[in-house]
């Protein structure tokens, strides 16, 4: 497997290329042209320019995170038609720079959720954090919204582009039609509309978990447990219909067992890349996100990575969320350290797994 690191690009990220190359076992970052809004082509010229940064860095770029869906995609309007062109003709871009693989989501309206970023932990550590019971509490999303965009530090966080937050109110009003039902047959749509070109480029869709792995504000969520994602790639049955196992986002729901999910859809080819971190479950609905060690935690690092293994994995893996640390001023989840941390964590985990199967 291929150790990755989410990065956000040179005028978005504090962290310099160069720093994540000298983490131990990298290969490659996982980025992408994040100030343009969901919807539009990615710029060959661009991609071209971004490829030869990160390749002049020691780096490779083979997964993009993310390419975003619009919003009328997901919910079925007739101006999806373009924004389904739009996107293949990104996808046709980014294989003219070595794409491998694309993550991608379809939650409607908001993209993961916590209900803070900043918690401080015992031992002096930034972290975020969920509770349902606080998300039950709010009655105006868009304030909630504005509350959790105060404490990003000034750092544009993915997934919650500034476009999206501006148009709340309308896309609330937009989804009260749109069924669970629904959503999954506009996901069917536009992956029959885009799989044939992904074969045509070599280039997999990897779709990301809900996060948290159940419906909030009443949106209606279709990603987030075995079930859902075998029905998930069976609604368009190509090998090139993946999913991004993201460890936190599943796991934050006890009932989803990490192992076997990953065992079940490793032996049919369809782990694309993974996002590996720890959280921990305080009570049902209520988690924080902890160092990626087991006992930090509520899952056992050892027993998915002897999962992936067990199955062959041979895709993309990234450490996922980090806490701050060491009094670094970074974006939530995406600071240096502990992601760092995470790698020579996950790196132990797999040399031993290897030693011992061989
Ligand atoms: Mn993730």
């Amino acid at each position: 497997m291929k150790m990755t690191f989410r990065w956000y690009g040179s005028s978005m990220d504090p962290i310099p290329l160069k720093y994540i190359r000298q983490i131990p076992g990298i290969t490659g970052v996982v980025t992408s042209l994040m100030d343009l809004p969901a919807g539009e082509v990615w710029p060959l010229e661009r991609l071209k320019k971004l490829k030869n940064e990160v390749n002049g860095a020691g780096l490779e770029l083979e997964v993009i995170e993310s390419v975003n869906v619009h919003e009328d995609i997901k919910l079925g309007l007739p101006s999806r038609e373009q924004y389904i062109e739009n996107y293949k003709e990104t996808i046709r871009n980014l294989k003219e720079i070595g794409v491998k693989v694309i993550c991608y989501n379809f939650m409607p309206v908001f993209d993961w959720t916590r209900t803070s970023l900043d918690r401080v932990l015992s031992d002096g550590s930034n972290t975020m954090s969920y509770d349902q019971d606080m998300i039950n509490k709010i009655t105006d999303p868009q304030k909630f919204a504005d509350e959790i965009q105060n404490q990003t530090g000034g750092f544009e966080m993915a997934g919650w582009e500034p476009e999206r937050m501006a148009e709340l109110k309308r896309l609330f009003q937009a989804y009260e039609t749109v069924s669970h039902e629904q959503l999954k047959e506009n996901l069917k749509y536009f992956l029959e509309a885009i799989l044939p070109v992904c074969e045509e480029c070599d280039i997999k869709m990897a779709m990301h978990p809900d996060d948290p792995p159940w419906d909030i504000f009443g949106l209606p969520r279709i990603a987030n447990s075995l079930e859902s994602f075998e029905e998930i790639i069976s609604i368009a049955d190509s090998p090139y219909n993946c999913i991004t196992l993201c460890t936190g986002s599943l796991g934050s729901n006890p009932d989803n067992h990490l192992p076997e999910i990953i065992r079940h859809f490793g032996r049919k080819g369809r782990i694309a890349f993974v996002h590996a971190r720890n959280l921990k479950i305080e009570k049902p609905g209520k988690f924080y996100e902890s160092s990626h060690l087991s006992r930090d935690g509520s899952f056992d690092m050892y027993e998915i990575m002897k999962a992936l293994n067990e199955t062959g994995f041979d895709g993309y893996i990234r450490p996922d969320h980090g806490r701050m640390i060491w009094d670094e001023h970074g974006r939530a989840g995406y600071g240096l350290f502990d992601r760092a941390l995470g790698i020579a964590y996950l790196n132990g985990i797999q040399e031993s797994i290897e030693k011992q199967t061989k």
